[in-house]
């Protein structure tokens, strides 16, 4: 009971009390290890695979932060055999002296006492970095099978190693000397928390620490699976930081211009009252010649999904830059409309990156910034380094402002466009299309909407679906790639302009999730390579114009079988090749035995269709949940750039995108 109580008032009183309690030396014990196993979930969002992977992020976050602190520059991350995960960075080491607070060492209070400021969700929402270390570090234990620390400090090499739940099992003791320093730590995660899976994920692993690499410039970040029978290895270190970063998401965009903006300061700022620290911000620029915006903003290194504070800042600052500007420099006359933010971001790849020692974080997923001081910051950084950009580059300056001027002249001439039609024809937005078979139920909630290939796979979905809840809307051919064309050209697409208005809630930047028809939005097209590349263009088109269809998990890839056997008048079905072999063996079929291999859903008659891939109660579906937009930006961009070489892999690659959903 008296457990229960101590939980409680940590949920009740939440982020802000502990947060004004804590600081750096001041450690506070708010309550023990066996909180954190009661109630995982309030520590690291899930137990399932993203959970686990946390447990990685938290300790790799305690180097970085000795790295931004100054005194460590390798980090080496290595999931062992029996995936176990060990991180070894060349810092001071954690102190191994008595903390006065606590009683304990150094190396014992960070890994046994639950600090505050500890708490994140899910999203890693509430995570203070930067400085503060020892946080998450005992949440870590506390989920552990067992971890072990090894400290190289003062000359002396130190050990101590902590059993389930991050009970000690040998204390800190010397068992050596040294002439470096540095902390390793090595962990196992406890498999009675972890129900669903222990098994680190190399792709995850590598993918976050490549983007640490790139946020955090200078940081040598080394990355090891020693699972296999041959080790694997990949290193990361980028003296440009976001620098680096965006030439790499522009490399397939076709970048329009040789440098990088890059925009640099910091202020110090009362950011509580008598609690002052730095705000560091860092923004790097650069146009491709696509039509879309690609701009990833971050606040302690954490992917601010949902924009926030820092954003904003980065908004005024370029169009009041851009068009002071243009105006100078007599792109805009007197009296013409100034270029609207949208106008300016055509084409623009950008990352924000802001570090602040106390960051608030809100929205649905806690990743969007809401730290009012740092909007006057990042607008002033920003705004300073671009508008010394565009004096010291006028070539390049040219080619930007040629670019924004013709974003803005089509948006003009879209909307003059848009209204001709509309007052001319008096075409209700509203009106679904012909090609629309929907559902009589008018409850989004129970409504689906498969999006069909071909038209007598259409005709067969139409027929063979569930008419109540069931809307089919088939697609002619292939649709347009949103990533090479024009706002106006995307729209003209009839097939495009069909989902538009069954789907119902507009596009993006106006895109309205809560409007939406359907709740499921079904992608159903041929196994083939024609298939996929269409699944891609539909995702992609997504992506770009209702964002949050994807973020928010209404889409859906429906997955027709593969194989057909006949036998004694009865159709056995399978969906991959292992499958079929479970199929040949329990039938006990002969080898020869014939069996039907799909090309195509034009294939399947209306009753097969609905026995395979439409009935709720025997399909299967994989849910398109994007979690990280930065990873799917690489895999658009790789999908559906122009170079050569990235679309050889496609097959690959796309196999790739698909595994990268969370199904
Ligand atoms: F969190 C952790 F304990 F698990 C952990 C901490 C894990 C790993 C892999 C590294 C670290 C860590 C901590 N690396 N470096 C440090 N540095 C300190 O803790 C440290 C050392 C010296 C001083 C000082 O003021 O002298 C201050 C700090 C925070």
């Amino acid at each position: 009971m008296e457990e229960e109580k101590v939980n409680h008032s940590v949920e009740e009183e939440g982020f802000d009390k502990a947060d004004q309690n804590y600081d750096a030396s001041d450690i506070q014990v708010l309550e023990g290890l066996e909180a954190v196993r009661k109630r995982p979930g309030m520590y690291i969002g899930t137990t399932g695979p993203n959970g686990l992977h946390h447990l990685v992020w938290e300790i790799i976050d305690n180097s970085i932060d000795e790295a931004l602190a100054g005194y460590c520059d390798q980090i080496i991350v290595t999931i062992n055999k029996g995936n176990t995960v060990t991180v070894k960075d060349n810092g001071r080491g954690v102190p191994v002296d008595i903390v006065a607070k606590s009683g304990l060492s150094g190396v014992e209070t960070v890994f046994t006492i639950l600090h505050a400021g500890g708490k994140f969700g899910e999203t890693s929402g509430y995570k203070v970095s930067g400085g503060l270390h020892g946080v998450g570090a005992s949440v870590v234990n506390a989920l552990s099978d067992w971890m072990e620390v090894t400290v190289h400090k003062n000359g002396g090499k130190y050990y101590i190693k902590f059993g389930k739940g991050g009970k000690v099992t040998e204390h800190l003791k010397r068992i050596g000397d040294t002439t470096e320093s540095g902390t390793t730590v090595t962990f196992k995660p406890d498999p009675t928390i972890f129900l669903d899976t222990v098994e680190f994920s190399y792709d995850t692993i590598r993918d976050r620490v490549r983007q640490m690499a790139y946020l955090n410039r200078g940081v040598k970040l080394t990355v090891i699976d020693d699972r296999g029978e041959t080790p694997v290895q990949e290193t990361f270190h980028y003296e440009g930081g976001i620098i680096e970063y965006v030439k790499n998401i522009n490399m397939n965009k076709g970048p329009i211009m040789d440098d990088i903006i890059y925009c640099e300061g910091f202020e110090e700022v009362e950011y509580l009252p008598g609690k002052s620290g730095k705000i560091y911000c860092e923004a790097a620029i650069q146009y491709n010649e696509s039509y879309t915006k690609t701009i990833f903003s971050f606040c302690n290194n954490i992917n601010t999904h949902e924009g926030g504070t820092h954003e904003e800042g980065f908004r005024l600052a370029i169009q009041r830059v851009i068009n002071a500007y243009a105006i100078e420099k007599k792109y805009l006359k007197d009296g013409e409309e100034k270029y609207t933010v949208d106008d300016i971001q055509e084409g623009m790849t950008a990352i924000i990156s802001v570090k602040h020692p106390n960051p608030q974080y809100e929205g649905q997923t806690k990743t969007k910034l809401g730290n009012t001081e740092v909007r006057k910051i990042v607008s002033q950084v920003v705004g300073e380094s671009l508008k010394r950009f565009l004096y010291e580059n006028p070539k390049t300056a040219i080619l930007i402002l040629d670019k924004i001027s013709m974003a803005s002249k089509a948006r003009m001439a879209a909307r003059t466009a848009q209204e001709n039609v509309r007052r001319k024809s008096g075409l209700e937005l509203t009106t679904l299309p012909g090609k629309l078979a929907d559902c009589s139920s008018k409850n989004p909630e129970e409504c689906e909407l498969y999006i069909v290939e071909g038209n007598s796979a259409g005709g067969s979905a139409k027929n063979g679906r569930d008419r109540d809840t069931q809307a089919v809307l088939p697609l002619r051919g292939k649709i347009i790639n949103v990533e090479k064309a024009r706002h106006e050209k995307v729209f003209d697409n009839a097939e495009i302009g069909n989902m538009i208005v069954a789907i119902g809630g507009g596009v993006d930047p106006q895109f309205d999730v809560t409007k939406i028809r359907y709740h499921k939005i079904v992608i159903m097209t041929d196994a083939d390579v024609d298939g996929s590349h269409i699944r891609v263009l539909l995702l992609t088109f997504f992506y770009r114009y209702m964002r949050d269809l994807i973020t928010q998990g209404y889409v859906y890839i429906a997955q027709p079988p593969l194989y057909k056997v006949d036998y004694h008048g009865k159709a056995y079905y399978a969906y991959n090749d292992e499958q079929l072999e479970v199929i040949k063996k329990q039938l006990d079929l002969k080898p020869g035995y014939p069996f039907q291999r799909y090309k195509g859903l034009g294939e399947m008659d209306d009753h097969q269709l609905w026995d395979t891939t439409l009935n709720p109660k025997t399909r299967k579906m994989l849910r398109v949940t994007l979690s990280d937009a930065i990873e799917a930006e690489q895999v658009f961009t790789d999908l559906m750039g122009d170079e050569v070489q990235p679309r050889k892999d496609f097959i690959h690659k796309n196999a790739k995108f698909v595994k990268n959903l969370d199904i």
